[in-house]
């Protein structure tokens, strides 16, 4: 028999992961919500959008009819929430926004499945920033939540209401924290993809031979990578892995809370000295304390030339210093492990970003040619 599946959030990288993960079963029929943007942006969905079992929906969380009128006219069987307003970095300039989003727009989930579709299987998207200011490591899932910013707290209560709704109404909703999670979909403004798209600008300042030419025995131009906070500490993952955990999650017997992690923390320095390693740029050091710490290349042993410093700007007000996820009990009770380490992640979005700006850059050169 055939299952219907509406997938929230389908512009976004988890949305369009899972989507794609659905479409590669058998017997499964994918709604993709999107909102009515002006411009929206389908990239991501390219490889599905075609498929005979996928189709585009609209609604939002922060409208309760919407989600009713999908859930009533779908019916799914299960309802995957990766809909959220992701950037915890925006969470201090719009709280609002992202409660109502994040949290309420969870609890209206909930209420259109326990009215009009009570059998369906509810997903929720937790995430590490609900454990914040953390007092363990690796953390599990008996962590106390302690979290740092609007973001973290509309996760929080996401978390409360799903266990809520399950006890109170007996539904099947699952709320799972996953630690971070990137990917080649993965948006700019967060601070993988802005290290590996800088990275890729580097590589190409660096190896473009026209300019090489011209700078005989001079240190190249590079653009500096600007970063915030580089002693933050992560548990990377890459989302492929965790939209294949996320569906594992719903087909157990009974729902209960799970945590995905990779089990693994590394800094955010760390991260940046790696893509600069998978772009060929290797022997790199750190120099100076605090705001004036900055990444370095010696170019022909002599000239410094500056791959990443920092910029204030992008400090928070409130930072989670250290995330580092313990998912041995969900690996075990899912039999679910990651394909993806920390090392492939990196390299696989370097050389991806690395990749598109050649592509661009070829494009450019022939519309030039052109004129
Ligand atoms: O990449 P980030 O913006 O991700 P963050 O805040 O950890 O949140 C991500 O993971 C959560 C799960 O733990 C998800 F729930 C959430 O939706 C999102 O996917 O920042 C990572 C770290 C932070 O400590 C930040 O202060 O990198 C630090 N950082 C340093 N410089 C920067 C920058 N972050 C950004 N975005 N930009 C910077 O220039």
């Amino acid at each position: 028999m055939t299952r219907k599946v509406l997938v929230t959030g389908l512009l976004g990288q988890d949305g369009s992961n899972m989507c794609e993960y659905l479409l590669s079963l058998d017997n499964i029929k994918v709604f993709g919500m999107a909102r009515r943007l002006s411009n929206p942006n389908f990239s991501n969905c390219d490889s599905f959008l075609n498929h005979p079992d996928f189709q585009v929906v609209f609604g939002d969380l922060t409208d309760q009819y919407s989600l009713d009128k999908l859930v009533q006219e779908i019916q799914p069987d299960y309802f995957i929430n990766f809909a959220a307003n992701s950037f915890v970095g925006i969470s201090w300039d719009m709280p609002l926004q992202v409660f109502d989003t994040n949290a309420l727009g969870v609890l209206r989930c909930l209420e259109s499945i326990k009215r009009y579709q009570p059998k369906c299987r509810f997903y929720s998207a937790g995430s590490s920033e609900e454990f914040g200011d953390v007092v363990y490591s690796p953390q599990d899932m008996s962590h106390p939540l302690r979290p740092r910013s609007p973001y973290g707290a509309s996760k929080c209560a996401a978390r409360h209401l799903v266990k809520v709704y399950r006890d109170s109404y007996n539904l099947y909703a699952v709320h799972a924290t996953l630690f971070n999670h990137e990917g080649l979909k993965r948006g700019k403004e967060f601070v993988t993809r802005k290290i590996t798209q800088g990275v890729a600008k580097v590589h190409q300042e660096f190896f473009d031979a026209e300019k090489w030419r011209q700078r005989k025995g001079e240190a190249p131009t590079v653009t500096p990578i600007e970063l915030g906070n580089l002693e933050a500490k992560r548990d990377w993952s890459d989302s492929e892995d965790f939209v294949e955990g996320v569906w594992k999650m719903l087909q157990m017997d009974e729902p209960r809370d799970y945590l995905l992690a990779s089990g693994e923390t590394h800094s955010i320095k760390e991260f940046a000295e790696r893509a600069f390693f998978h772009a060929g740029i290797r022997k790199v050091y750190w120099e100076g304390e605090g705001v004036d710490q900055r990444l370095l290349f010696d170019h022909d042993g002599h000239h410094q030339v500056i791959l990443v410093k920092v910029n204030p700007k992008f400090y928070r007000p409130a930072e989670v210093e250290l995330l580092w996820g313990d998912p041995s009990e969900t690996q075990k009770v899912l039999d679910w492990k990651p394909k993806f380490s920390f090392d492939n992640l990196v390299e696989r979005m370097v050389l991806y970003d690395i990749d598109i700006r050649r592509e661009e850059n070829h494009g450019k050169t022939l519309r030039a040619q052109q004129m």
